[in-house]
C-alpha cells in the first residue's frame, strides 16, 4: 500500500467541483485516510512548492494557491502515487488526455484543479507538511 498527498485547488472549491473530484478517486478504487479543508498561508505554500522557487510562475503560484479555501487529503491504494496522477492528467489541461481530471474540468495550466505528489520522496514530505500527526 502507498500514500499521496492530493490537493483539490481553491479553483476546484470555488467550482463546487470537489465532489466530482473525490467521486474519481473513489470509484478508481484508492481510499480517503485524511482530509480537511483549509486555507494555506504563503510559509506552507512556499515550503510545498519549494521545488519551483526559481520558476518566473511561482509568485503567482504561491498567490492563487494561497487565494481561497482548499481540500488536502492523503489518498492511499495499490501505486496510489502513480494511480492518481493518472487520475489528474499532464500538468497542462489542454493536452491532458479526455477523461483525466484536468482534460475534462479545466483549460488553464494554474487553474489545473489538483495536485499529485510525484515520487515516494515528495508523497512523504508532502504529507508530514499537511498532516504532521498522521
Ligand atoms: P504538476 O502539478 O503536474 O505536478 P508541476 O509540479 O510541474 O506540475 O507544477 C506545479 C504547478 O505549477 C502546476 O500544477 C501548475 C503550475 N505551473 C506549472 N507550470 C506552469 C507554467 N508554465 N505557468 C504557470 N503555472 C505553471
Ligand atoms: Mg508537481
Amino acid at each position: 500500500m502507498e500514500r499521496t498527498l492530493v490537493l483539490i485547488k481553491p479553483d476546484g472549491v470555488r467550482r463546487s467541483i470537489v465532489g466530482e473530484v473525490i467521486s474519481r478517486i473513489e470509484r478508481k478504487g484508492l481510499n480517503l485516510v485524511a482530509m480537511e479543508l483549509r486555507t494555506l498561508d504563503a510559509d506552507t505554500a512556499k515550503t510545498h512548492y519549494e521545488e519551483h522557487a526559481s520558476r518566473p510562475f511561482f509568485g503567482s503560484l504561491v498567490e492563487f494557491i494561497t487565494g481561497g479555501p482548499l481540500v488536502a487529503m492523503v489518498v492511499e491504494g495499490e501505486r496510489a502515487i502513480e494511480a492518481f496522477r493518472a487520475l489528474a492528467g499532464a500538468t497542462d489541461p489542454v493536452t491532458a488526455a479526455p477523461g483525466t481530471i484536468r482534460g475534462d474540468l479545466a483549460l488553464e495550466v494554474q487553474q489545473n484543479i489538483v495536485h499529485g505528489s510525484d515520487s515516494t520522496y515528495s508523497a512523504e514530505r508532502e504529507i508530514k507538511l499537511f498532516f504532521p500527526n498522521l
